[in-house]
């Protein structure tokens, strides 16, 4: 056995109506291996039991009222404990068991961010052919766009130091999916292409049913592409959580 990382980490998963697959994801999440651990949910408002199931399960329940992937994100950046996070949906689509190797990686390797490719090793049913499509339209577009060598666009699997996003130039606008590709836009601009790597890893078929919407979420990430190459992106909403927002005790604090 080796010693535990003497770091601490933040593993968030942002969840809106994930109850059949957020209990397990959690479980699935290693654990011993560092001094200090934090599950972070920020939840949007579910009307279904994953808050209660996760706050049964130990983790900490944040409670994002405003709609979005990105608002979520963007607010767990600004409340994450851990000086290391990790961030997956709450799907049981991510490995989470690769999480120590790559916080590993991370620190022997000195690098800022990593973002896990799916697209080479997905798995047999994870993605249907419509997605697997479109999520190869939007990475060709980005790298076209950017020139940033990034195969992935969409994943939402990324390891980073929380002290990047000290820097506001690293930290994301956008508070819908296209949160996702801007993340490796950013880290790739910000911090470069030896501190901003990306690594393949497995990706499963979910568990419950999904929140998006191929053809708009699809549409809006082409759009922000474009829009953000010229410039023209925007924030709707502050960085940050809101300030009478809360975590949730006992999970059905909103119903
Ligand atoms: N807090 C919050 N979480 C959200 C929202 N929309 C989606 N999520 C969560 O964000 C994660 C990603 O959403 P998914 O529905 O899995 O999107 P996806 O991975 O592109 O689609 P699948 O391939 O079907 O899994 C999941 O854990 C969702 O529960 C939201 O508006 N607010
Ligand atoms: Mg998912």
């Amino acid at each position: 056995m080796t010693d535990p990382l003497p770091i601490s980490v933040t593993v968030i998963l942002p969840t809106y109506n994930e109850e059949a697959a957020v209990g397990l994801t959690i479980d699935s999440i290693p654990t011993g291996w560092c001094d200090e651990m934090e599950i972070l949910i920020v939840d949007g408002n579910s009307t279904d039991k994953t808050r209660e199931i996760a706050l049964e399960k130990g983790a900490r329940v944040h409670i994002e009222p405003r709609k979005g992937y990105g608002r979520a994100y963007r607010t767990a950046f600004d409340i994450a404990k851990g000086d290391y996070i990790i961030t997956m949906d709450a799907d049981c689509t991510y490995p989470a068991e690769v999480v120590p190797d790559l916080v590993r990686k991370l620190l022997d390797e000195d690098l800022d961010f990593i973002t896990c490719d799916r697209l080479t090793k997905a798995e047999d049913g994870s993605m249907s052919g419509l997605h697997g499509f479109g999520n190869w339209v939007l990475s060709f577009t980005a790298r076209m766009l950017y020139w940033y060598g990034i195969k992935d666009s969409q994943s939402g699997m990324w390891v980073f130091r929380k002290s990047i996003m000290d820097n506001p130039k690293m930290r994301p606008t956008n508070d819908g999916m296209p949160l996702s590709q801007e993340m490796k836009i950013l880290a790739r601009k910000v911090l470069g292409k030896k501190k901003a790597i990306e690594i393949a890893v497995p990706y499963r078929e979910r568990v419950g049913e999904a929140v998006i919407h191929t053809w708009g979420d699809g549409w809006k990430n082409l759009r922000f592409l474009y829009f953000k190459r010229i410039g023209l992106n925007r924030t709707r909403t502050p960085w940050g959580h809101l300030e009478d927002s809360k975590d949730s005790m006992k999970g059905d604090d909103t119903k």
